[in-house]
């Protein structure tokens, strides 16, 4: 079969990118090229340049893997949005990115390309630990491998906080305004929290560099929503089969998708809004309610489906009790939150059910599992916090947060390996042996993780209590235990 390129475009049977690619100039960067930027910003963009505005093409980057290059440069970028519900699939070839670096291999051209004239925005999808902070109090970590690394040798940087500053000090060399960064990861305050530890670790090098960010750089914050499993193999030969030229790296995705940001582009912005985009003042409300509806239940299932051998999210709805606890998490998150006047939070939850039934995408409790540590503090343990206050019972968030503890230990319920992926995996992995398969003691070890549980929770005795219980009853197991 021939591949996917521009030269064998016309004959793939998908809609095609309906402008002179030849025309279109980059004027986006984006670092951590994965699926999930592939299904999202990507087809926005693709919207804004199908419009006519050719500014906006994306150099594509990869941090560590050279997988997306590998499979994309010789496509010449191009590669197939499938978007799949129960009712069927839907194809669209993207055309957005042009081309595809590996930040390792040559360090130094990412940075020129961040710092050439043309580019207004960076975009970032490079995971919660991507932004080298502590996940409990959002604040750089100076003593992460890859800051040091970063301080030592600012031009040939290896982190992406690392490659923004190195861009950003090179384009204040050069006379030239910052580029306006966009965080699309899962965080709470993306953009600010970006924006902390720019400035932080601008100023471990350099203070007036530091102030001029501090006053100039502009990081809007965003809220991204698009579930979009890893690309499995049987993917790609379904995908190239139906277009008819061999894709070596589609996407799929569901239909649904959201965007919301916060429009602050000094250098401007591609007109993301033909797709949907929502420019707001504030995300927060919108964040948070994603954050603690959507990813806190994805990972609640992702472990209780997980240890219970349900390999993906669409098995561990099915199990027994399992969507009724969804429902009853659910329940315990919206007290906590500020929902926008008129918006239909109600349907919101009911439309997240479906969404994770959807039977057409066989997203993966292992991979949403991964970075637990990363992950709980914005997910689960601020509204833990938030119901703490307020006096409210905590037990559907209890039971999420024992999972995660379960899934730390490596074993699960049918005494089966866990591969256990995550930034703290191996100090994790050592508290939960020393405890063995003894709740109170399991749960007394890894509170102690202060990056994680801060300094609070683990002296909240109602949290505790919570949390050992639920332990308690995930390693009971048996059906109906949700
Ligand atoms: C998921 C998210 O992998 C995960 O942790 O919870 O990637 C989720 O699919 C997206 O945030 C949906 O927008």
């Amino acid at each position: 079969m021939i591949r996917l390129s521009n030269a064998t475009l016309a004959s793939a049977s998908a809609i095609s990118p309906a402008y002179d690619r030849s025309k279109v100039t980059n004027g986006i960067v984006h670092l951590g090229i994965g699926a999930f930027f592939r299904a999202h910003v990507a087809v926005y963009t693709e919207a804004a340049l199908a419009a006519g505005d050719r500014r906006w093409g994306i150099l594509g980057a990869s941090l560590r893997s050279p997988e997306t290059r590998d499979a994309l440069n010789p496509q010449d970028g191009l590669y197939t949005l499938a978007v799949r519900d129960g009712a069927g699939e839907k194809l669209q070839i993207i055309g957005a990115v042009s081309d595809v670096l590996l930040a390792p291999e040559d360090p130094d051209r990412l940075v020129a390309a961040m710092a050439h004239r043309d580019i207004a925005v960076v975009c970032l999808t490079i995971t919660e630990k991507g932004y080298c902070h502590d996940p409990a109090t959002g604040e750089i970590n100076e003593l992460h491998a890859d800051i040091a690394h970063d301080l030592a040798h600012p031009n040939l940087p290896v982190s992406a906080p690392g490659f923004l500053v190195a861009a950003l000090a090179r384009r204040r060399r050069d006379g030239m305004p910052p580029f306006t960064i966009v965080s699309c990861d899962n965080l709470a305050g993306n953009g600010r929290l970006l924006k902390r530890v720019l400035v932080r670790l601008a100023g471990l090098q350099d203070a007036t560099l530091a102030r001029m960010l501090e006053d100039h750089l502009a990081c809007p914050c965003t809220m991204v929503d698009r579930i979009v499993p890893a690309t499995t193999n049987e993917d790609r030969a379904l995908v190239s089969a139906s277009l008819g030229v061999r894709d070596a790296w589609p996407v799929v995705t569901e239909p649904f998708t959201q965007w919301l940001i916060e429009d602050n582009f000094p250098l401007g912005r591609p007109r993301w809004e033909l797709m949907g985009a929502q420019f707001v003042a504030d995300v927060a409300p919108y964040e948070a309610m994603k954050l603690r509806l959507l990813n806190g239940a994805h990972s609640c299932i992702a472990y209780l489906g997980y240890v219970s051998g349900a390999a993906t999210v669409a098995d561990a709805m099915a199990l027994p009790g399992m969507a009724d606890y969804v429902n009853r998490l659910m329940q315990q998150v919206l007290p906590t939150l500020h929902v926008p006047v008129g918006f239909d939070v109600a349907g919101y939850c009911a439309a997240l059910i479906q969404r994770f039934r959807n039977p057409a995408l066989r997203h993966r409790t292992w991979q949403i599992a991964t970075d637990g540590s990363q992950k709980l503090p914005q997910r689960l343990l601020g509204t833990v916090r938030d119901r703490l206050v307020a006096g409210a019972d905590i037990e559907c968030l209890a039971l999420g947060v024992a999972a995660w503890m379960v899934y730390v230990t490596g074993i699960d319920l049918q005494g089966g390996a866990i591969d256990v992926r995550d930034p703290l995996a191996g100090a994790l992995r050592a508290l939960a042996d020393a405890a063995g398969r003894d709740a109170a003691r399991l749960v007394a070890g890894l509170l102690g993780t202060e990056a994680v549980f801060g300094r609070d929770l683990p002296g909240d005795a109602r949290f505790v209590a919570a949390v050992t219980g639920a332990v308690r009853r995930v390693l009971a197991g048996g059906a109906g235990r949700f």
